[in-house]
Order: structure tokens, then C-alpha cells, then sequence
């Protein structure tokens, strides 16, 4: 039995910080199934398996692979019907699908300002190399001219929570009563900006916060590695 799931990590070997990968981390162990995690480098990525892929996170289930974090959510789910459901039903299913889309246009603009030297910190230098190169394409500017502007896409990132908070007023989870792979998308973006970046994302009293850590436990172990910058 070999579950190996790749990863882009720090340069210390343990500092990992794709928001796709921490989904796939959360969504095993809200299943409860065991897995190696294993760290690669951008230039790695060609080289993992069969060599067709471009991106992580990638998950060899037994022979089986997968790559995407929702195609990987979808396959856990049909693989381990017996386990705890990332998906109870379609509905869930298209609405975590509006969490991706909440994360990637609402969440990961100011957090790709905010982490931005954070990343490239704790990146090895043939990572930093291509890390800047793509960054600064994207950006139209250097690494550090985007980060002039993270103090405002801090208080910018907090801002745009609140319809998260006023979720979690009415339930634990996005998944309702329980976890699912809604969580777990919203949960990789927080932990990408709890792994890269020095300041506290939220304040204490945030509900957020409470629901973050919640979702921190059930990575185990795996969670408790923060490298600031
Ligand atoms: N939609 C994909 C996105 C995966 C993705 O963008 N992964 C990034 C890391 S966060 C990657 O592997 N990039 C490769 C590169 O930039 O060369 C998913 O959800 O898995």
C-alpha cells in the first residue's frame, strides 16, 4: 500500500507552500488515509511519475495517478467511499467548486502580494530563479517592488473574510455540520499565507482563526511547521 503525494517545498525540506498540495494534505487526513509526502522543486515537476506533468499537487494512489486538486478530491471520494465524504452530494460538489473560484479571485490576489518575498525566502536558489522570472513577468515589476505594496493587501485580505465570517456564524464548517473539500480549498490558501508569511493572518477573536485552527488538526503534525519570513 503507497500513497505518495508530490509537493513543492522549501529549500529546508519541510516548508511546504502550494495552497493546491495543503488541500489534497487536509483532504487525506479528513479521510484518515496515510501518505508520503514527497518535497519537489519546480524543476522536479517535469520528472515525477510517468513525466507528464507540469503542476502539483500529484498523488501516485497506488499506481493510480492524479494530478489537480479537485480532480484528487473527486478520486479519493470515488476510491474511499467508506471514508469520511469530501463531497456528500453534487451540491456540495459544485459548491466547492465556488470556494476555488472565491479563493482564486478574491483571496489570492492580495495574498500572491503578501507572500511574495516570503515565498522567495524560503525557496532554494534554483526555485528563486524561477519563482522571480514568473512572478515579474505576471506583475510587469521586480519581487521587491511588488511587495512595496503588502501592507495594504494585508488589511485588503482581511477585509474580503467577512463573508467568510458571517458563514461560520451560522456554520462550524463549509461544509455545513461537517469538513469537506470546500474546507479544504479555503484552508491550502490560509496555510500558503501561515507558511510564508511573518504576521498573524487573523486577529484572535476572528472566527476565521478558530475554524483555521480546527482545520490545522486534522493535518496532524504536518500543519505545525510555520517558517516566517
Ligand atoms: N488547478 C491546479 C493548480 C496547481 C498549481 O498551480 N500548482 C502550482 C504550485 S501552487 C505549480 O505546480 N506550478 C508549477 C510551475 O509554476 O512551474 C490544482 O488545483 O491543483
Amino acid at each position: 500500500m503507497t500513497r505518495i503525494l508530490y509537493s513543492l517545498c522549501g529549500a529546508d525540506g519541510r516548508t511546504h507552500y502550494s495552497p493546491h498540495v495543503w488541500k489534497v494534505i487536509m483532504a487525506l487526513g479528513l479521510k484518515g488515509l496515510d501518505f508520503e509526502l514527497r518535497p519537489v522543486t519546480f524543476k522536479q515537476i517535469s520528472g515525477i511519475e510517468d513525466g507528464s506533468f507540469t503542476s502539483v499537487p500529484v498523488l501516485n494512489d497506488n499506481g493510480h495517478l492524479e494530478c489537480d486538486s479537485f480532480r484528487i478530491a473527486v478520486h479519493l471520494d470515488e476510491s474511499y467511499p467508506e471514508k469520511a465524504a469530501l463531497f456528500s452530494c453534487p451540491a456540495a460538489r459544485a459548491s466547492a467548486r465556488f470556494a476555488e473560484c472565491f479563493c482564486q479571485s478574491v483571496l489570492h490576489p492580495p495574498l500572491s502580494v503578501v507572500t511574495v518575498l516570503g515565498m522567495h525566502s524560503i525557496m532554494g536558489p534554483e526555485c528563486q530563479v524561477h519563482f522571480r522570472s514568473v512572478r515579474e513577468k505576471r506583475f510587469g515589476k521586480t519581487l521587491e517592488e511588488i511587495a512595496a505594496g503588502r501592507d495594504v493587501e494585508f488589511v485588503s485580505f482581511r477585509e474580503k473574510l467577512e463573508p467568510l465570517r458571517s458563514y461560520l456564524a451560522i456554520h462550524p464548517w463549509f461544509g455545513g455540520e461537517e469538513p469537506q473539500f470546500s474546507d479544504c480549498i479555503l484552508f491550502g490558501t490560509f496555510q500558503w499565507a501561515h507558511v510564508t508569511v511573518k504576521a498573524t493572518l487573523f486577529s484572535e477573536d476572528d472566527p476565521v482563526a478558530d475554524w483555521f485552527g480546527r482545520c490545522r488538526d486534522l493535518c496532524g503534525e504536518l500543519a505545525g511547521i510555520s517558517v516566517a519570513a
